[in-house]
């Protein structure tokens, strides 16, 4: 079966004044659905079409070398931003707010508190030079923050992606994320994409990736 693109988990206006209606349309009808069709392209009539796209990214050295650079940024891409929907919500109707529970206790073991977190995080996302992620990452345990460029995952693995671990948490701090509402202003983005942060998804997360 060909990799899909999924459907938004809300309407594009539902992360309205944070993320614009006309930035959330074109990210996800356009940006991700190329990544999807590419990745389709690059992969079509091979196993690893019919696999898990988190697990393929994984294993990218296992690609056939002439497809593995499309299968990294495009199938890259298609994992990237599939999370991505799912850990933003409305704010106020599960997005905004704080972490709660294991999560919160984590975050707070390892950066001190929520607040020093986010400026980490946000710091992270800023000092990505062009196109990229910021990335919260449970990884041996442990919780830490880092970033990738273009559309590296830290599943791809610390040779591939310069960092490893799963993602709990991840900002897309690409221009076509933002570009429409705050031009270049990646700060002001950052600083407004706590309120559309979906905290029970991002909780899911941490217990399936083994946090505790
Ligand atoms: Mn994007």
């Amino acid at each position: 079966m060909p990799f899909t693109l999924p459907q938004l988990p809300y309407a594009p206006e539902a992360l309205e004044p944070h993320i614009d209606a006309a930035t959330m349309q074109i990210h996800h009808g356009k940006h991700h659905k190329a990544y999807v069709d590419n990745a389709n392209k690059a992969l079509e009539g091979n196993a690893f079409a019919a696999q898990d796209p988190a697990d393929v990214i994984r294993k990218l050295a296992e690609v056939p070398e002439d497809k593995r650079g499309a299968v990294r940024n495009n199938l890259g891409g298609h994992v990237n931003h599939s999370m991505f929907w799912a850990l933003m919500a409305p704010a106020g109707k599960g997005g905004g707010g704080a972490p709660t529970g294991a999560l919160a206790n984590a975050i707070n073991t390892a950066f001190g508190s929520f607040e020093s977190f986010k400026e980490k995080f946000q710091g992270a996302g800023l000092g990505r030079f062009g196109s990229g992620w910021a990335w919260l990452v449970l990884n041996a345990g442990k919780l830490e923050v880092v970033s990738t460029p273009n559309q590296d995952n830290p599943l791809m693995g610390r040779s591939i992606a310069g960092c490893e671990g799963t993602p709990i948490l991840g900002c897309d701090v690409w221009e076509h994320a933002y570009y429409l509402k705050y031009q270049n202003r990646r700060a002001d983005y950052l600083s407004a994409w706590w309120n559309v942060v979906n905290w029970g998804a991002a909780s899911e997360r941490y217990a399936k990736a083994g946090g505790k």
